[in-house]
């Protein structure tokens, strides 16, 4: 699998004529090699691979990683600088997400030689998955999935936030997950307005509408959905924003396959809640991609052609936020296939009210 994965972006390289790549970013490290750490270096050439971490992790990364080079060495630049003055290489790619003070200490070591950003490379990889990826995801929309259903024999008027938050996180970990993948939005009445209000001490009352975004990192993949139900009862009003963010939603999942444009992943759900009326309350893009990141590649806009493809997990979120009154969003992970999509989280969607 991960031999593979070499290959298409040695392939890449070739392509894009990149003789050296400089691989700092810890995920793709993973996806690449096996290795998850908190410090780990890769150098790819046209027949080099080399991984270079340090004593803490050298053990574990011997029996992890096959196909590379394992190196033990703090000061990491000096061994590539090595490898590539072995290997006669003067041009070095490295991943543009550095620091500056990264950048500073490489143009340091690799006097002379010349450095150029690039930018997802590895990403681009990344952005298809495969069966085993998607297998890792699924159990994590899973464990989401049962967390909000207990939530919801939790959840009761004269609880806060900050309490059903931790009691998603709390039973995403007895589950098996290692972690959430962001801190756990649990928004209540007019704060449910707010598209990202993280969990606080206000208490849920009767009458509010209840925003929970979360998700879980499983094997190190997440899941990253939205449920938003009713404490007690719903306004007339409340029901017809729930409806049509619905609405939205689910045209996107009828709508949604390789093939399709980006303008139109987020045109389709859009024009649901333009036609509704609504179309100035919903104030953020469609959805992102997700996988070992929470946000990664690819994103949407109204202009952009690219087209989605067979293997990527997108979110499908639309949502209406009428500010100081209450908001609504529904929030999915989908397979894309090459005819149509596969919902990965499966917690129902139908207005509840509890
Ligand atoms: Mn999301």
């Amino acid at each position: 699998m991960h031999t593979n994965r070499l290959e298409k972006l040695r392939h890449q390289m070739m392509e894009t004529g990149t003789p050296a790549l400089l691989i700092t970013n810890l995920k793709n490290i993973y996806y690449l090699t096996g290795f998850w750490g908190s410090a780990g270096t890769v150098l790819i050439t046209a027949d080099r691979q080399v991984l270079i971490t340090d004593d803490r992790y050298i053990t574990y990364a011997q029996s992890v990683v096959k196909d590379f080079e394992v190196v033990s060495e703090r000061d990491e630049l000096a061994v590539v600088a090595k490898v590539l003055k072995d290997s006669h290489i003067s041009e070095l790619a490295f991943e543009d997400e550095v620091s500056v003070a990264y950048y500073q200490a490489m143009q340091t070591v690799f006097e002379g030689m010349h450095l150029v950003p690039t930018s997802n490379l590895v990403m681009n990889l990344r952005m298809m998955k495969d069966e085993t990826e998607i297998a890792t995801i699924q159990r994590a929309c899973q464990i989401s999935d049962q967390a909000f259903l207990d939530a919801l024999d939790f959840i009761k008027p004269g609880k806060t936030e900050l309490e059903v938050a931790n009691f998603l996180d709390f039973r995403m970990r007895e589950m098996g997950s290692e972690a959430v993948s962001f801190d756990t939005i649990a928004a209540s009445g007019y704060r449910s307005a707010m598209p990202h209000g993280r969990a606080s001490e206000k208490v849920i009352e009767a009458g509010d509408a209840l925003t929970l975004d979360f998700g879980c990192i499983y094997d190190h993949y997440v899941s990253d959905m939205t449920r938003t139900i009713y404490i007690g009862s719903v306004s007339d009003e409340e029901a017809e924003i729930y409806q049509t963010v619905l609405a939205a939603n689910q045209a996107l999942i009828a709508a949604a396959k390789a093939g399709m444009e980006y303008r139109e992943f987020d045109g389709v759900p859009r024009r649901v809640i333009e036609a509704a009326g609504y179309g100035p309350y919903f104030t953020h893009g469609i959805g992102h991609g997700m996988g070992l990141d929470v946000h990664e590649i690819p994103y949407f806009s109204k202009t952009a052609t690219d087209k989605i493809q067979a293997g990527m997990v997108l979110t499908d979120e639309p949502g209406i936020y009428l500010e100081g009154k209450y908001g609504v969003r529904i929030e999915d992970d989908l397979l894309i296939t090459e005819d149509g999509c596969k919902i990965l989280t499966l917690a129902p969607k139908e207005l509840t009210v509890i």
